[in-house]
């Protein structure tokens, strides 16, 4: 029995030795697991116990206990010490200094195309016109038949439709199916509204001609309007948009949901009129078709046109942006390029 007591202790003071000379998580698992594990001498006198004497239990008893407790005491001190370390080390070799500058965050802007339909936002705003949305995925009624062109007309030919493989629904080809939807949702009231959005046609792209474009419609519709109403505003329009210099004219045209039709244009703001390579000479530039909305379309809308009138007009975006900014190629638009992008 004096045997294993000495030997309990003389355990306790190696143990003890061993831990002060520890460093790291692992190596205090290794010691837990040699001096408090099964196969310690600590617990396998614990196993032992029912062999030993009435008188030599308590004895054994007292002094195992005692060593387990001491050894774990010594042990969850270490482990904060070690924790700690740890913790030393790693601020010292991950060093963050917090004062550092940081990486700028490369801030994106507004896309040339949409600033400019702020900005006509702005002036209709102004005017009294309220934005509304209408989908750019549209049946062939809508883009068409209720615009007063019928099926198999050849007014259709005026746009390259993208035609989808569900019979009847068409990739709208210009803004004007619009004016359905809002005379639609407008009825009896009078209707002011802009339109804007993304329109497709399969054409050819050049320098003026993009695949999918923006368009802006104009509709508006009450009792007494008139063509005078539709120059004033196309003429305001104009100027708030492009300066006071601009001016503007009428150029008899034909669209079939508007009788009267024109063509909206601008006196060309790069030469003042006199002629010059951008207005190919003439002086003046278009900036979209307009007209008095037909009986036909005021009528699938709702409207009597014995009683009602209204004035339409579709402009493009990207060509108004172009002037705006004198860019010279339409493509630019769109093609993603972050050096163009950047400039505006
Ligand atoms: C129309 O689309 C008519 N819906 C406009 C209209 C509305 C007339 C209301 C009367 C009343 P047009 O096909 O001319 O018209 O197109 C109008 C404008 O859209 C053009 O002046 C041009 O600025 C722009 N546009 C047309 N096609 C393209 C294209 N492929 N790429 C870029 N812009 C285009």
């Amino acid at each position: 029995m004096i045997e294993l007591e000495t030997q309990l202790q003389n355990e306790q003071q190696v143990a003890l030795e061993n831990l002060q000379q520890l460093e790291s998580p692992e190596a205090l698992d290794a010691w837990k697991q040699t001096y408090l594990g099964k196969a310690s001498l600590v617990m396998t006198t614990y196993g032992k116990m029912g062999t030993f004497s009435k008188e030599e239990r308590p004895i054994i008893g007292r002094a195992v206990n005692a060593i387990k407790l001491a050894l774990e005491a010594a042990l969850s001190e270490k482990e904060v010490l070690v924790k700690r370390d740890a913790l030393l080390k790693t601020m010292e070799s991950e060093r963050l200094d917090v004062t550092l500058p940081g990486f700028p965050v490369k801030r994106g802007r507004m896309h040339p195309v949409n600033l400019s339909l702020r900005e006509i936002y702005r002036i209709f705003g102004d005017m009294g016109f309220q934005v509304y949305n209408s989908p750019e995925v549209e049946t062939d009624d809508m883009n068409f038949t209720y615009l007063n062109i019928p099926p198999y007309h050849p007014a259709r030919d005026m746009w390259d439709t993208f035609y989808t493989e569900k019979e009847g629904v068409v990739l709208r080809t210009h803004t004007s199916p619009g004016q359905i939807h809002a005379m639609r949702e407008y009825f009896p009231n009078p209707v002011r509204v802009i339109l804007p959005g993304a329109c497709m046609r399969y054409e050819q792209q050049d320098q003026s001609h993009e695949i999918e474009f923006m368009q802006f419609e104009l509709l508006v519709v009450d009792k007494g309007i008139t063509f005078a109403n539709l120059k004033g505003t196309m003429d305001d329009f104009t100027k708030r948009m492009f300066g006071a210099g601009a001016y503007t004219r009428l150029r008899p045209s034909h669209f079939p949901f508007t009788e009267p039709s024109a063509e909206l244009d601008m006196s060309c703001i790069f030469c003042g009129g006199q002629g010059c390579g951008v207005c190919h000479g003439t002086g003046w530039i278009e900036l979209g078709g307009c007209g008095m909305v037909h009986p036909y379309v005021l009528q699938n809308g709702g409207y009597d046109p014995e009683i009602y009138s209204g004035f339409a007009a579709g402009v493009g975006i990207d060509r108004t942006t172009l002037l705006r900014y004198q860019i010279d190629d339409i493509r630019y638009l769109r093609n993603n390029d972050i050096r163009f992008l950047e400039q505006f």
